[in-house]
């Protein structure tokens, strides 16, 4: 492919300009589904990882010369910045943090975040990055969305309900809003600066937006989301927010000031462009255990994916959740090509 097509389609979909192919990435590229991922694994544990800047820049480019893909994403985690602000945890593989916050005392506690002093190591993943993604590809930068983090913050750990953060939205709702300001506030701190390192679209992962009600979304996922972007919507850079399991949500993220909506397989792209209106892109939503179809079957499966996308311009294919670590690399790189060949 040629290396200004790869280069300019994500970001063109991104603004909902025409494109020559449909641009796709996937949602945890880099990762534990990659041998080469675990090679790397294997002589270092995850933290070191995300701050050695060679490792995670080295990580971050494995995917893209493996497969065709359109676009890296920074090799992170979205507690990196939390650590950076003093908060303590370890990954088993998910975040465990070890006094979960469920204070006022604890939340004005927290302190700022500084970028430059508290996690540089991520400025300068994103600076080696850049200077050595294949094709030109656009670097995505990242962080989680407050209320996700909120949801590993006030629980403690990995959960499927996050009991003790939804108990805290309704039992302390205004403890609840000071610590979406401060994390707000932070991860807009956080993804300006890695706009100013290089990253050239910035993503809000908000992957527990499925655990709330409308009304409780929008009076506390929402407004938090809107503070982070009003801050990046500046810079000029793309802005993506990931709603998982948000289908029910999309009324209100449609009055988000955003460029791009990402979405779960569990509501068809057309509806979703339905919802949203035509001022914003979409990104999925192909399920991620599509990839164990036999390849005619997947190939059935994104033509689907690509049908409820439609034709207007806006569509970054991409799945609906993260890649499970079980996946065959094999299917992935024929996911990129099949999108890719289909014009
Ligand atoms: O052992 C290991 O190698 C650690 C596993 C792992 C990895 C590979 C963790 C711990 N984080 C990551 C990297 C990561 N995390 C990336 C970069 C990879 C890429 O996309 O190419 C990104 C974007 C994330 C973001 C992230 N971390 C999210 C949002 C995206 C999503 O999938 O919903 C969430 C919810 C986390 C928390 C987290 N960190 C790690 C794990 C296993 C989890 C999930 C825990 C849970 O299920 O609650």
């Amino acid at each position: 492919m040629a290396q200004g097509v790869t280069a300019g389609a994500f970001l063109a979909a991104c603004r909902r300009q025409p494109v020559p192919h449909r641009p796709v990435w996937v949602m945890r590229q880099a990762g534990r589904y990659l041998p080469e991922y675990r090679a790397v694994r294997a002589k270092v544990d995850f933290e070191t990882l995300t701050r050695t800047p060679e490792l995670a820049a080295e990580v971050t480019l494995q995917p893209l010369r493996r497969f065709e893909l359109d676009a890296a994403i920074l090799f992170s985690d979205i507690m990196t910045p939390l650590q950076g602000m003093g908060v303590a945890l370890d990954f088993a593989p998910g975040p465990h943090v070890r006094e979960p916050i469920r204070t006022d005392a604890q939340v004005d506690a927290l302190p700022a975040l500084v970028p430059e002093r508290d996690v540089p190591f991520v400025l300068d993943t994103i600076r080696l990055v850049r200077a050595g993604v294949p094709r030109g590809a656009p670097l995505i930068g990242f962080a989680g969305a407050p209320f996700t983090l909120l949801c590993y913050l006030v629980c403690g750990k990995p959960s499927k309900e996050f009991g003790p953060a939804r108990t805290l939205l309704y039992a302390q709702p205004h403890t609840a809003e000071r610590l979406l300001g401060r994390l707000a506030e932070a991860m807009g701190q956080y993804l300006a600066a890695q706009a100013r390192a290089g990253a050239q679209a910035l993503m809000l992962f908000e992957s527990w937006a499925g655990l709330l009600a409308p009304r409780e979304f929008t009076r506390f996922a929402l407004p938090a989301v809107a503070r982070t972007f009003a801050a990046l919507r500046p810079l000029g850079v793309p802005l993506i927010y990931y709603a998982n399991q948000g289908a029910a949500l999309m009324p209100a993220v449609a009055g988000l000031d955003v460029d791009v909506v990402g979405v779960d397989w569990r509501c068809g792209l057309s509806e979703v462009r339905r919802m949203l209106g035509p001022g914003k892109a979409v990104q999925g939503n192909l399920d991620p255990a599509a990839l164990f179809a036999p390849p005619a079957e997947l190939k059935r499966h994104v033509d689907a994916v690509l049908e409820e996308a439609g034709e207007a311009p806006g569509h970054i294919f991409n799945l609906g959740h993260g890649i499970w670590p079980d996946t065959d690399p094999d299917a992935v790189a024929r996911l990129v090509d099949y999108v890719h060949e289909r014009r």
